[in-house]
């Protein structure tokens, strides 16, 4: 929470949506974010929330939801190249039949009984560098777009390449 409560404090946050795609995973998506521009001299820190849709996760339930803190750092000029680092985590879950596998998986006291379902979760944590550049569209508005490379807890196989758009709105 030491990290969230200066992005709600703060009033010179931005309030930003965008667009997602996963390169390997060929996932497309939504986000939406806040970010306090001078968390520190040169210095922005962001919090986004963001919904994944690949059938690489589930056939059925595709979607993956996550969440990402980050820092950034570049310059304040109208139009900003920056750098960053931040941490994703992410979940994707879905039900399945569960009627043979000798557990009462709903703990009802009947097991396996017709019907009876369990919840797969599958967790998907990532450390990452991120590039991008910052365009000011007047007072209020912010363009952003940004590459992510995505290095996952699961293994060098599942790392990948997250591109982004995302508008941003002044909030005062
Ligand atoms: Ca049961
Ligand atoms: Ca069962």
């Amino acid at each position: 929470m030491l990290f969230v409560s200066p992005l709600v404090l703060a009033n010179d946050s931005q309030l930003q949506l965008g667009v997602l795609y996963a390169e390997d995973i060929q996932a497309v998506g939504l986000y939406a974010g806040l970010e306090v521009v001078d968390l520190a001299p040169q210095v922005a820190g962001y919090l986004d929330v963001s919904l994944l849709v690949s059938e690489t996760y589930h056939a059925e339930e595709p979607v993956f939801g996550g969440v990402a803190v980050g820092l950034r750092t570049g310059f304040n000029s109208p139009v900003a190249p920056y750098a960053g680092l931040g941490v994703y985590v992410g979940q994707n879950s879905h039900e399945h039949p569960a009627q043979q596998d000798k557990v009462d998986n709903d703990d009802d006291g009947f097991t396996d009984e017709i019907g009876e379902t369990t919840v797969d979760n599958q967790w998907m944590s990532a450390i990452y560098p991120e590039l991008g550049m910052r365009i000011a569209w007047g007072q209020q508005f912010t363009l952003r777009t940004m590459a992510r490379y995505m290095v996952s807890s699961a293994g060098r196989r599942q790392d990948d390449w997250f591109y982004g758009i995302s508008f941003a709105f002044s909030q005062q």
